[in-house]
């Protein structure tokens, strides 16, 4: 086991991973930029080192930095938590290369995912279920035209290098399609230095369900089941759930166990998950991420396992914690995710929280850094805090998650936990009614009628 941890992120998350170091009986290293010499991973962490000026790149994502931190500190391995360079394949190599420990995948499943024409191979390969459509990159030769009528249109056009909504173009007819071509290839080239691109059938209204794995490296691998992340604002997560209300109980054992089966064929080590689109009774892979993530604590909830604890025995050479029998679902969890933004423009709202009460009771959790008097920066994600409600049901859930909402007091700043209070007594929320599109036509919807 890792006898001190370097936590190379701020936040909640680098928060969550001290936790679970110190519950693991295992030293905290923090570092920070200038801008969070406040922040209270620094605070509660063993020790801190400030790595550098506010912006992301010369700090948190200052690998020379992170590596001398290391060094000054003794820290045997690095947790990277998620974004920065959680899923850089480079940085994971480089501290083997220095006899390192990296709290993620192997460096070579990294890189294998981070390559969304690769990912899709693979996952085909392993007998994942994925959307019709080229066999890999249309090159300019190619006949795309061709392959588009086969898919038949829509067909959306994706960068090999994007992910997270970034570098797509959807195409409905055979002219759209050249536009889509050469646009999304100049974009793929300018945002990722890879102008290649893949065709896919454009699914219209899908749910966005992700299954969360955990594999030992060694051949064995475990899902802990699913989380229904449709509701998104710009590619941003706000709400997330599991189990998904459009789930029953043999599409998740039947998905799960394929995704577990391929992560062992892989020997997948660490956490991970495998993010799908469902429409009409059917899973469609569309890329998988190799980092702890933002809403893992929906599946902690509902499964009893702490992920990151597990990912840290585990990249220690530890082995899964249960057996796949072992796992059950108990209840259901949703997770809001609050931010520092308008309700209404999402226009980011840093400064200094003056008053802040949050939630309690039962299966009530909050996964923050936040606390009264401190101020949120403007250089990073506007996140103030996570709030996460367990319920035996999903009624009792959202009733919960009712009551927690209206409990919760951020003054100050600006906060979008008015967008949730007006969600959690949304008729097609309750109900579970929901797509990938459903939030943004509903905020299109507001913001008509509010004129
Ligand atoms: C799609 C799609 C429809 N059809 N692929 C968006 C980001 C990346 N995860 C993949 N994304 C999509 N891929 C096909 N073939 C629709 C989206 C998409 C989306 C997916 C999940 C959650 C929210 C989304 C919002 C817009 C588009």
């Amino acid at each position: 086991m890792f006898d001190k941890i370097l936590i190379a992120n701020r936040g909640e998350i680098a928060l969550r991973v001290l936790r679970a170091c110190k519950e693991l009986g295992i030293a905290t290293v923090a570092v920070h930029s200038t801008a969070d010499a406040d922040a209270m991973h620094v605070r509660l962490a063993d020790e801190s080192v400030c790595i550098g000026p506010p912006a992301s790149k010369d700090s948190y994502l200052n690998i020379p930095a992170l590596l001398a931190a290391c060094e000054i500190t003794g820290a045997d391995a690095v947790h990277p938590g998620y974004g920065f360079l959680s899923e850089n394949a480079r940085f994971a190599e480089i501290l083997a290369e220095h006899n390192l420990g990296f709290i993620g995948p192997k460096a070579e499943h990294i890189r294998l995912m981070g390559d969304k024409i690769e990912a899709k191979k693979t996952a085909k390969r392993l007998g994942i279920p994925v959307v019709p459509g080229s066999d890999g990159a249309v090159g300019p030769d190619d006949d795309a035209m061709a392959i588009a009528q086969s898919i038949g249109f829509p067909v959306l056009v994706k960068a090999a290098s994007g992910g997270g909504g970034r570098g797509m173009k959807v195409a409905n007819t055979a002219d759209d399609l050249l536009l889509a071509l050469s646009t999304a290839g100049a974009e793929a080239k300018a945002a990722f230095g890879d102008a290649s691109v893949y065709l896919e059938k454009y699914l219209q209204k899908p749910r966005h369900i992700e299954i969360q794995v955990l594999g030992d490296g060694r051949g064995g691998a475990i899902h802990l089941g699913e989380r229904d992340c449709s509701l998104q604002r710009r590619h941003q997560k706000i709400w997330e759930e599991g189990p998904s209300p459009a789930l029953d109980a043999r599409a998740r054992a039947k998905i799960g166990e394929t995704v577990a089966k391929a992560m062992r064929e892989m020997q997948y080590l660490g956490v991970g998950t495998v993010e799908f689109l469902y429409e009409d009774g059917e899973f469609y892979f569309i890329e998988m991420n190799t980092r702890i993530q933002v809403e893992h604590p929906v599946t902690e909830m509902i499964t009893g396992i702490d992920l990151v604890l597990e990912q840290i025995r585990i990249a220690a050479g530890g082995d899964l914690p249960v057996t796949q029998d072992q796992i059950s679902i108990n209840g259901h969890a949703i997770e809001c995710r609050i931010n520092a933004e308008n309700p209404e423009t999402f226009r980011p709202s840093p400064g200094k929280i003056r008053q802040y009460h949050p939630p309690g009771g039962l299966g009530v959790r909050i996964d923050s850094a936040v606390y009264q008097g401190y101020v949120i920066p403007p250089y990073y994600d506007s996140l103030v805090g996570k709030l996460i409600v367990h319920g035996k049901t999903r009624a009792e859930c959202l009733m919960r998650l009712r009551r927690a909402l209206d409990e919760m007091v951020v003054d100050g700043i600006e906060t979008t936990l008015p967008l949730f209070r007006a969600l959690v007594r949304n008729h097609d929320i309750i109900d579970g009614d929901y797509h990938i599109h459903w939030l943004e036509q509903y905020l299109a919807t507001a913001k008509s009628e509010a004129k």
